[in-house]
């Protein structure tokens, strides 16, 4: 009798299956137990500080990610395997870039997101704070806005499209990580919390991170001429300490940033500012309805212009 071909598809899961059941199996015969903090991850290892030291973590399809309290199982002097992600205080969340219905968390258990955009290259774009500002409401963590290469500023204007963000109160901090000294207004504002620095390649963050804590000793990049990209020089994300309690969390740059599933009702809810006004209707949504107080607001000016735009294009986007 002839032998079926086997589809790679088929070889592919067989092969998977087998991995797992070797790990299930380390796992059963591995009773050792240790509660970790995990300060590394990158797409082939993790690393988790325990008490017992520095632990190389084999994730096991339980994802866990930097700012994770994790349970391991200690396989050896060296490895561990993770048992359990203690439920996360906070997050930061994307879709998944494959496969948008899953939930990808970049890091837990943040207290402030530095949200780092740059003049110059790359150029500011509000549309990425926007997109960061939901994920962020949505992960119950705070935002901050960090404007790096304050250096390469031509006109004091470019930084006019920052006032919308404070304006609502969030905390816009401008400078440079080539700049001589440390940034003082920074680290106040980041004392003593879990700070994670997100934003798109080659802004800057782990410059910052470097410049803030010297020997983290974190690979910085050159932004690409033309396109005035980053290359993505991080590829993992990194935790490091300052001696006043304070805790920063380098992360990979990206390229897009998308959002989780949002009801369109929910949209509204990370636009807090439009509930002083009032509508016609009460599923109003702002768009085309008749009496609407939010568009009545923007046309006398008492709403920002660029909060509704931010307002519309994550309407278009999400439904
Ligand atoms: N002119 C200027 N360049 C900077 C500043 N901060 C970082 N850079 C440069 O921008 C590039 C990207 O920095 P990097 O920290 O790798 O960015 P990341 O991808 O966000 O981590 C590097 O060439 C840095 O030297 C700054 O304040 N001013
Ligand atoms: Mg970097
Ligand atoms: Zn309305």
């Amino acid at each position: 009798m002839k032998r079926r071909a086997q589809s790679s598809e088929d070889s592919l899961d067989t092969w998977v299956e087998r991995v797992l059941r070797k790990d299930e199996r380390a796992l059963a015969q591995a009773t050792d137990r240790v509660e970790g903090l995990i300060i590394s991850v990158s797409r082939r290892s993790a690393i988790a500080e325990t008490e017992r030291g520095l632990r190389k973590v084999k994730l096991m399809g339980r994802p866990a990610v930097v700012g994770d309290s994790v349970t391991l199982a200690i396989l050896s002097d060296e490895e561990a395997m993770v048992v359990e992600v203690a439920p996360r205080r906070t997050k930061l969340s994307r879709p998944d870039v494959d496969d948008a219905d899953r939930e990808q968390v970049i890091v837990a258990n943040i207290d402030i997101v530095v949200i780092v955009v740059s003049v110059g290259t790359p150029p500011l774009h509000p549309r990425l704070i926007d997109r960061y500002l939901v994920a962020i409401q949505q992960g119950e963590a705070e935002p901050l806005i960090y404007v790096n290469k304050i250096d390469l500023l031509k006109a004091e204007s470019e930084l006019d499209v920052l006032n919308p963000y404070r304006n609502l109160g969030i905390p816009v901090i401008t400078g440079s990580a080539k700049a001589p000294g440390v940034d003082v207004e920074l680290l106040d504002a980041l004392k003593g919390k879990m700070c994670a620095f997100v934003g798109h390649s080659g802004v800057g963050k782990s410059s910052i991170v470097n410049k803030l804590k010297p020997d983290a000793g974190l690979e910085t990049g050159s932004v690409s001429e033309g396109y005035g990209r980053g290359t993505h020089t991080t590829t993992a994300s990194s935790l490091h300490r300052l001696d006043d309690g304070t805790t920063l969390i380098d992360t990979p740059g990206i390229r897009s940033f998308g959002l989780r599933a949002l009801e369109g009702a929910q949209i509204t809810s990370y636009f807090p500012e439009f509930e002083q006004f009032d509508c016609k209707f009460n599923d109003c949504t702002h768009t085309h309805e008749p009496k609407c107080g939010v568009v009545a607001a923007l046309e006398s000016g008492d709403l920002e212009k660029v909060r509704y735009e931010a307002y519309c294009r994550l309407r278009e986007e999400l439904e």
